[in-house]
C-alpha cells in the first residue's frame, strides 16, 4: 500500500484545544481509567497506522517507573516537520496543537483509524501536563516540548547526523483532568499483543518499568495465530481441524476484510471484531454482516445436502454456538456510535462483510465436507439441547409465576415475559404519566409501575418505616428480590429498573429520593448496573416538517440555533412539556421507551465516593442543577462511609 506523499497543503486546520480541556469526555469518552488509557491507544494507533500502511515495522512502548508517563516510538517516516504554507508553523506543531488537524490523506490509500480513536495526538497533548515529540527525518533529529497543549519550546533540530527515521512521543497525562493518572501495565500489555496479532508484520516491544518487565510481541501468523491463542485461553476444543480463513484484499471502496472462524465445543459464541485494527467491543454493522453470512452459508449448506433431521427447528443461535472468530475490517471513514464509541455504524459494512463471507464460506464447506458435517452435527446438537432446556424452563416458570404474581401491587402493569434479562420496569411519577407509559410500552418486555403518593426519604427512615411507605413497598413487591440483608438478586424480576420522572425540579426530587432508597436498601441493584434513569425530552421543536426533541434548555437552544443558521427565516414551533402526562403515548414511546431510540443513563457508584451515572452525572446535575440532588448524592455516600 502506498500513501500519498504529504505536503503542507494537505493539512486542514480547524480550531484550538480549549474545547478538549473543557469537555474531555467528548473526546476520550470520560476521565476515568478507560479515558486515561484512551490517550495511549490514540498514540499507539497513530504508530500502528504508519505500520499498517507499510512504512513502519517496529513500535516501542515504555511505561515509565512512575506509572504515570509513557513513551511510544515508531520507525516510520516521522511526522513531517516542514513549515505549513499558510500557518507558518511546523506541521508537527500544527498536528499537536490544533484540533482535527490531520493529514487529508488520499482516502483509498491511507486508511486511518477514525472514530473516537483518531481524534488525534492533539487531544492527547491537550490532556497532558507534559508532552515531548521527537522526530527523526530528513537526516536530522527534531524535538519540541508542550504543556497542556501549548508549545513551550520551538521545534529544535538537536542533531543533523541521523540516518534513521521515526517518531517518538512522550506524554504525562494531566492529573488536573484525570481521576487517577496511573496506567495499568497489564491492560497495556494485552492491547499491544492484540495489535501484533492483527498486524502480522508488526513487532512491538513493551517495557513496563513499574514491574521491571519487557515483552516482545510479533505474531507472523496474524489472526490465525490470534484465533489459536483465543481458543487456548478459553480452554475449549475445536470440533474441526482447519479454521476457515478469509482474506479479501480488494472489496468495494478500498475496504479489506480478514477473518478467521473455527467451531468449538464452547457453549457460547466468541467473536472479536475490529475496524482498522481497533476493537469494536459493542460490535456493529460489520459483526451483523458476519452473523448474517455464517447463518445463511451454513443453512444453505445444510439445505443443499439435506442434512437436517425432520421437525428440528434450527435457530441462528444454534448455528453460531461454539464459534470462535476474529473479524477485522479495514475501511475508510468508519463511523462509530454508542457510549464508548465501540460500535461500528456504517450501514454499508453489513452487506460488505456478509457479501464477501457468505459465498466463500459456503464454497469452503462444500469443498471440505468433513468440516461441514462436523459443524452441522454441532448445530443439531445445540438445537436439540436448546429445545430440551426450553421445555424444562417453561414448566418451572409456569409454576413459579403463579406464586409470584400473587404479591404484585395492583397498580403494576406487568410485562408478559418472565425472563428478567429481557424485562424492564419503568417506575413512573403520577397516574397520567403512568397511563401514557402503559399505552406506549412494549407489553412483552416493559412493565410500568406508577407512583402516586409521596416517596419517603429513606435517608432518615428505618426499614420498618420504609416498608410502611406505600410507594416504596410497591417498588419492593414489584421487583420481587426482597430488600436489605434479605436481598436475593436471583429473584429480581427485571434487569433494567428505569426511573422515569418529569424533567423538572420535582421530577429530580423524586429521582433523588428513589436513588437514595436504592442506595440504602437495594444497593446490589446499582452495583450490578440494573438501575437506570430515563431521559424524557422537555421540548418538542418543529421546523420544516421535521420534529426534534430537546432534553433541556441548552439542548433546545442548540437545535434552534442550528436550524436558524441553515435558514434564517425558518418557522420554528416549540412546545414545552409540563409533564410526562402531557405527552402522547406514541411520543413517549419513540423518545423515551423504545430501546432502539431512547438514551438511558446507567446509575453507578464511581470509585470516589460519589454516586454518579456512567455517562457523567455532571451532565444531569448541570442540566437542571437542583442543589438538593447534588446534596443527596453526596450525603448518601457519606452515610455509606459511616456504615462501613
Ligand atoms: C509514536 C506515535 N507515532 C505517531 O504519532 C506517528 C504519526 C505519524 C505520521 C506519519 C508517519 N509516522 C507517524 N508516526 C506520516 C508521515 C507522512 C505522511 N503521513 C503520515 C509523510 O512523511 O509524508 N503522521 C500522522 C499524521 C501526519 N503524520 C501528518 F498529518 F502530519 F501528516
Amino acid at each position: 500500500m502506498v500513501a500519498k506523499t504529504y505536503t503542507g497543503e494537505d493539512i486542514q486546520v480547524l480550531e484550538g484545544l480549549e474545547p478538549v480541556r473543557r469537555r474531555p469526555g467528548m473526546f476520550i469518552g470520560g476521565t476515568g481509567k478507560p479515558g486515561l488509557h484512551h490517550l495511549l491507544w490514540e498514540i499507539v494507533d497513530n504508530a500502528v497506522d504508519e505500520a499498517t500502511n507499510g512504512y513502519a515495522t517496529n513500535i516501542d512502548v515504555t511505561l515509565h517507573k512512575d506509572g504515570e508517563s509513557i513513551t511510544v516510538s515508531d520507525n516510520g517516516r516521522g511526522i513531517p516537520v516542514d513549515k505549513h504554507p499558510t500557518k507558518k508553523i511546523p506541521t508537527l506543531e500544527l498536528i499537536l496543537t490544533t484540533l482535527h488537524a490531520g493529514g487529508k490523506f488520499d482516502n483509498s490509500n491511507y486508511i486511518t483509524s477514525g472514530g473516537l480513536h483518531g481524534v488525534g495526538a492533539s487531544v492527547v497533548n491537550a490532556l497532558s501536563e507534559e508532552m515531548i515529540a521527537i522526530v527523526k527525518r530528513d537526516g536530522g533529529t527534531f524535538e519540541q516540548r508542550f504543556a497542556r497543549g501549548f508549545p513551550i519550546t520551538k521545534l529544535k533540530k538537536t542533531s543533523s547526523k541521523t540516518r534513521r527515521t521515526g517518531t517518538t512521543i512522550f506524554f504525562r497525562p494531566d492529573h488536573e483532568i484525570f481521576n487517577s493518572t496511573t496506567f495499568d501495565g497489564e491492560w497495556i500489555r494485552e492491547l499491544l499483543e492484540v495489535k501484533t496479532f492483527l498486524n502480522g508484520d508488526l513487532r512491538i516491544v513493551f517495557r513496563d518499568e513499574t514491574s521491571d518487565s519487557k515483552y516482545e510481541f510479533q505474531h507472523e501468523g496474524g489472526i490465525s495465530e490470534y484465533l489459536e491463542h483465543l481458543i487456548k485461553s478459553l480452554g475449549v476444543r475445536p470440533i474441526h481441524e482447519q479454521p476457515f480463513l478469509l482474506c479479501q484484499e480488494k472489496l468495494q471502496d478500498g475496504s479489506r476484510l480478514e477473518l478467521v472462524i473455527q467451531w468449538t465445543e464452547a457453549t457460547q459464541e466468541h467473536v472479536k471484531s475490529y475496524v482498522n485494527g481497533i476493537a469494536t467491543e459493542d460490535g456493529g454493522t460489520h459483526e451483523q454482516g458476519f452473523r448474517d453470512a455464517v447463518r445463511s452459508a451454513v443453512r444453505a449448506y445444510m439445505d443443499t445436502h439435506d442434512l437436517l433431521p425432520k421437525n428440528l427447528e434450527v435457530a441462528a443461535d444454534d448455528i453460531r454456538e461454539g464459534i470462535v472468530a476474529v473479524v477485522n475490517l479495514y475501511m475508510v471513514e468508519p463511523q462509530f456510535q454508542g457510549q464508548t464509541k465501540e460500535k461500528l455504524n456504517n450501514p454499508d459494512a453489513r452487506a460488505l462483510v456478509s457479501g464477501a463471507l457468505r459465498i466463500e464460506l459456503e464454497k469452503y464447506l462444500n469443498k471440505h465436507p468433513s468440516t461441514g458435517e462436523a459443524i452441522v452435527t454441532r448445530v443439531i446438537q445445540s438445537a436439540r439441547a436448546r429445545h430440551a432446556s426450553r421445555a424444562a424452563a417453561t414448566s418451572v416458570r409456569r409454576k413459579s409465576q403463579v406464586s409470584h404474581r400473587l404479591n404484585l401491587p395492583g397498580k403494576l402493569a406487568d410485562c408478559s415475559s418472565t425472563d428478567p434479562s429481557e424485562s424492564e420496569i419503568f417506575i413512573v411519577e403520577g397516574d397520567s404519566a403512568g397511563g401514557s407509559a402503559k399505552q406506549g410500552r412494549d407489553r412483552k418486555t416493559q412493565a410500568i409501575l406508577p407512583l402516586r403518593g409521596k416517596v419517603l426519604n429513606a435517608e432518615q427512615a428505618t426499614l420498618k418505616k420504609v416498608m410502611e411507605n406505600k410507594e416504596l413497598s410497591h417498588v419492593v413487591q414489584a421487583l420481587g428480590c426482597g430488600i436489605g440483608e434479605h436481598l436475593d438478586l436471583s429473584k429480581l424480576r427485571y434487569h433494567k429498573v428505569i426511573l422515569l420522572m418529569d424533567a423538572d425540579a420535582d421530577g429530580h426530587h423524586i429521582t433523588t429520593l428513589l436513588l437514595t432508597f436504592f442506595y440504602r436498601y437495594l444497593r446490589a441493584l446499582i452495583d450490578e448496573g440494573y438501575v437506570y434513569l430515563a431521559q424524557p425530552p422537555l421540548y418538542r421543536v418543529d421546523a420544516a416538517k421535521k420534529t426534534y426533541w430537546a432534553l433541556d434548555d441548552d439542548d433546545r437552544d442548540a437545535i434552534v440555533k442550528k436550524l436558524q443558521k441553515a435558514n434564517r427565516n425558518i418557522k420554528i414551533e416549540q412546545q414545552r412539556f409540563k409533564g410526562l402526562g402531557e405527552m402522547m403515548p406514541a411520543t413517549l414511546k419513540s423518545t423515551t421507551l423504545d430501546p432502539e431510540k431512547r438514551r438511558l443513563l446507567r446509575v453507578s457508584i464511581a470509585h470516589e465516593d460519589k454516586l454518579v451515572t456512567e455517562k457523567t452525572i455532571s451532565e444531569l446535575m448541570g442540566k437542571d442543577a437542583s442543589a438538593r440532588f447534588k446534596f443527596i448524592m453526596k450525603h448518601a455516600s457519606e452515610v455509606d462511609e459511616l456504615d462501613v
